[in-house]
């Protein structure tokens, strides 16, 4: 078992927010889905204070290596959540964390009050990193910002609460320094990255929100490095996500000083992608992040050697 603030994981192995939905994979693949449950925990899609239609279509662009989304936080709110989702999400077999995004510190605070108190709920992500939300992204871009939103919302909980962190920053350590200083249990890196695409006769953006986020193999190296760095400067448990697709991605993350490993867009290709890559893992025999961060050249000489491709 690995602890993760104070929660009990089987392996390091979660999702990413908004890229697994458990109720419709319940409905798709049956019961059978709690026993192989793909996840060591499982981190719901992001829900607001009141109902969201999202982004106007389309909202997904296949890249030639990775996908843009422009979803725009589609949602029940709260009170849809409290009764409609979260019964369902409380009968998985692992631990639930509630994934939280509001446009105001009063918005976030009451989120983070009603998730508080639900005992279904093992800790809250706080979303600061929306890339299609104008205010989504402006709190997690700045480390002053949100130090204050933290400083709001953090005695109002006593579970853990993970900050989502935005690679679309000029400091991404600073920020997540800022969040540990506020009393972060964790931080969790990296959402999507601004991106565009043109429809294809050229005539504007294919996104229906203008631009969206990218995922997926395309990201990967932006996020070792995000991880990487932001490791050297906090001592919170990180949960690393980007790209991740095999278990030697997965072994990258932990080696650079995550602590936890989130697969998101690999799941929309194989929706039993957490399992596998769980369990390769356990066959590369660091089903436990090192002590001791490694810097970026310590790391690429343990990636050199413990791998038959390092490239890929
Ligand atoms: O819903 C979305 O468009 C979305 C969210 Br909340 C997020 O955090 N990251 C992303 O790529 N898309």
């Amino acid at each position: 078992m690995l602890d993760f603030c104070g929660i009990a994981l089987a392996h390091p192995i979660v999702n990413g927010s908004g890229t697994f939905d458990a109720i419709a994979a319940r409905r798709a693949f049956g019961d059978e889905l709690l026993d192989a449950f793909p996840f060591s925990a499982f981190v719901s899609k992001t829900i607001t204070l009141r109902p969201r239609a999202g982004n106007p279509p389309p909202r997904l662009w296949e890249a030639q290596t990775g996908l843009i989304n422009s979803i725009g936080l589609p949602n029940r709110g709260l009170r849809g959540y409290l009764e409609h989702d979260l019964p369902e999400l409380a009968r998985l077999p692992v631990p639930l964390i509630t994934n939280v995004m509001g446009s105001t510190e009063a918005e976030v605070a009451e989120l983070v009050e009603a998730i508080g108190a639900r005992p279904e709920v093992a800790a809250i992500e706080l979303n600061v990193s929306c890339p299609n939300v104008r205010t989504g992204l402006d709190i997690g871009a700045n480390p002053e910002s949100l130090a204050a939103l933290m400083r709001a919302v953090r005695p109002l909980t006593g579970k853990p609460l993970i900050v989502k962190l935005t690679p679309n920053s000029a400091d991404v350590a600073a920020v997540a320094v800022a969040a540990e200083a506020e009393g972060a249990d964790a931080v969790s890196l990296i959402n999507t990255i601004r991106a565009m695409a043109l429809a294809p006769a050229g005539s504007g953006p294919w996104l229906g929100g203008g631009t969206g986020g990218l995922s997926g193999p395309a990201i990967r190296a932006v996020a070792l490095a995000q991880v990487a760095a932001v490791a050297r400067r906090v001592a919170i448990p990180i949960v690393g996500m980007g790209g991740v697709a095999t278990a030697e991605h997965a072994k990258h993350l932990l080696l650079v000083g995550a602590t936890v490993v989130a697969v998101g867009t690999e799941s929309f290709r194989d929706p039993a992608a957490g399992n596998r890559i769980a369990e390769a893992l356990k066959s590369l025999q660091i089903a436990e992040s090192p002590s001791t961060p490694m810097n970026e050249s310590e790391a690429l000489v343990e990636v050199d050697v413990n791998s038959s491709n390092p490239r890929n």
